[in-house]
């Protein structure tokens, strides 16, 4: 039996489709274990908003009952951000939910995988997975799946709880283009510096998607990482997280706690050590990631457009 992947598309998206509007794809384990209840439901629902607000339309991407959603509906988002058994689907997961129609919330693996294939070109989230830090070589499937996914992925750097320099040359052995939006440095997610390099510093939308039309007239399949600082006003210096994060690693190890379930725990540790500043930072830098993207894929869409039109009217 060789069936083909089908999309459940919602109304939106599938209108947007067809009248060639610019689409924006976001993440969905971001909702269900990245954040708290209930900033995870007034996230996605902004992200959602702020997207529009800028004339794209956002693609939610997540699991039900084994399908593959791309764009979700009110209650199919309140679904993912309150429901308490929703998994987290990397891209191994995949087979086994579509077998077993589990509900499941996408990570950025997942996420780009799907929106790749559904023809999104744009997809906004918080922070990529990495290389873990620790003896044990864990890698997040975040990194392979951008290495072969022709899509820009806009985000704040990875993680920080990660081990930033290995993240760093991970991508570039595997020829991921990493581009700092209107920064010199690669963003390390609550903190605008890490005092890594990033490939080329861009200002403007239009230069980002100049190199994403390059990198496609060059056959390259992989995403074009497109990097933006944590907005200055609610930026945590990487600094001041040094202890808290020590201590949550500690904890982490001692409560043997690993796979899926690390970043989730780094992450919330963290929250709480912080009164919650790492918890507004994250909310912060999803918004600006969502607006960054909806500008990005307007004018790449503009762009397409016209390209197409120019050959229509070669032709006449
Ligand atoms: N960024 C956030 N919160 C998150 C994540 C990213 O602000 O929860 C998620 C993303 O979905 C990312 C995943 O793909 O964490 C990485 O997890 P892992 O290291 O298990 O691959
Ligand atoms: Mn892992």
């Amino acid at each position: 039996m060789t069936d083909n992947i089908t999309f459940r598309m919602s109304t939106e998206v599938e209108a947007a489709r067809a009248a060639n509007e610019a689409l924006v794809a976001l993440e969905s384990t971001v909702i269900a274990h990245g954040l708290p209840h209930p900033q995870n439901l007034e996230t996605a629902r902004r992200l959602e908003e702020l997207i529009r607000k800028e004339g794209a339309v956002p693609a939610t991407i997540a699991i039900l009952a084994g399908q593959l959603h791309v764009g979700l509906n009110e209650e199919q988002i309140r679904f993912i951000a309150e429901d308490t058994d929703i998994k987290k689907i990397s891209v191994r997961d995949l087979p086994v939910a579509v077998a077993q129609k589990w509900n499941g919330a996408t990570t950025v693996a997942s996420t780009s995988w799907i929106a790749g294939r559904a023809g999104l070109k744009v997809f906004a989230t918080g922070g990529i997975g990495g290389v873990h830090r620790g003896v044990l070589p864990d890698i997040s499937a975040d990194l392979p799946v951008l290495a072969s996914t022709p899509i820009i992925v806009v985000c704040s750097g990875a993680k920080i709880v990660l081990d930033l320099p290995a993240t760093r040359e991970w991508l570039e052995t595997h020829g991921v283009t990493v581009v700092g939006y209107q920064c010199d440095e690669l963003p390390a997610f609550y903190s605008r510096s890490s005092g890594l390099g990033v490939d080329v510093r861009v200002d403007s939308a239009s230069d980002v998607v100049e190199i994403y039309r390059a990198q496609q007239a060059l056959g390259i399949k992989s995403a074009l990482l497109v990097t933006v600082p944590v907005p200055e006003k609610f930026e945590v210096p990487a600094k001041a997280l040094t202890s808290s994060l020590n201590e949550a690693l500690d904890q982490a190890e001692r409560q043997q706690i690993g796979g899926r379930d690390i970043t989730p725990f780094l992450l919330s540790h963290m929250a709480q050590a912080s009164g919650g500043s790492t918890l507004r930072a994250n909310i912060a830098l999803l918004e600006n990631n969502a607006r960054v993207a909806a500008q990005l894929a307007r004018v790449l869409n503009d762009s397409v457009l016209q390209v197409r039109s120019s050959c229509f009217s070669d032709k006449v």
